[in-house]
């Protein structure tokens, strides 16, 4: 199955999170694509703003098996969920925001991610990676979608060993 995933993280150990975690899902799935690096002005409360990216994976695994691995890179960059606030700042954010043809609705996981339609934060990187890809309950395609929110403050950034 391919699966399009976000990151996202805004504190100064975001960088080197980034970095991380694409080195440990090179051993856990196939990573067949990786966009650059974005810089974009946070959603929620003020806040500095964001460093964002999407991969496509391709996994043999149940989607709920990737989610529980993102969980534990998120945990392990330092993310305590337990101290933050909804939408506030975080070091690693993972969502998964698709699979082609899989609208799934399970206390854990929601597939497509509820509000990736609507976040030019998510959809810019994206539709670097899967732009073509096809939202299985809008029937529209990433770059459809893009072109309806406004990404005016989104552009892409260096970021040192970063391989996209
Ligand atoms: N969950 C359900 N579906 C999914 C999915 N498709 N992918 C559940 C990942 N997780 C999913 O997530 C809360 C719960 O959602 C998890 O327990 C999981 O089982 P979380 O990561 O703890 O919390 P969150 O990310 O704060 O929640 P939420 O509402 O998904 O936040 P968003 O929508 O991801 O927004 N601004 C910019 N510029 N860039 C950003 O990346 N991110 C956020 C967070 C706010 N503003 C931002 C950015
Ligand atoms: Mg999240």
């Amino acid at each position: 199955m391919l699966l399009l995933l976000g990151l996202g993280g805004n504190l100064p150990k975001t960088p080197e999170a980034f970095v991380g975690v694409i080195h440990h899902l090179e051993h856990h799935a196939h990573l067949r694509a990786l966009s650059r690096v974005w810089c974009t002005p946070a959603v929620g409360p003020p806040q500095p703003e964001y460093l964002n990216a999407a991969a496509v994976l391709e996994v043999k695994t149940h989607p709920l098996v990737l989610l529980r691995l993102c969980q534990r890179l998120e945990a392990l960059a330092g993310r305590d969920r337990s101290r933050e606030q909804r939408w506030g700042p975080r070091v690693l954010d993972l969502d998964l925001l698709l699979a082609p043809g899989v609208v799934l609705q399970h206390p854990e996981l929601a597939l497509p991610h509820p509000r990736l339609h609507q976040r030019a934060f998510a959809l810019a990187p994206a539709c670097e990676v899967a732009a073509g890809w096809q939202h299985p309950r809008l029937f529209l395609t990433l770059a459809e979608l893009l072109r309806t929110v406004d990404a005016g403050g989104c552009s892409p950034v260096q970021l040192p060993g970063w391989p996209g």
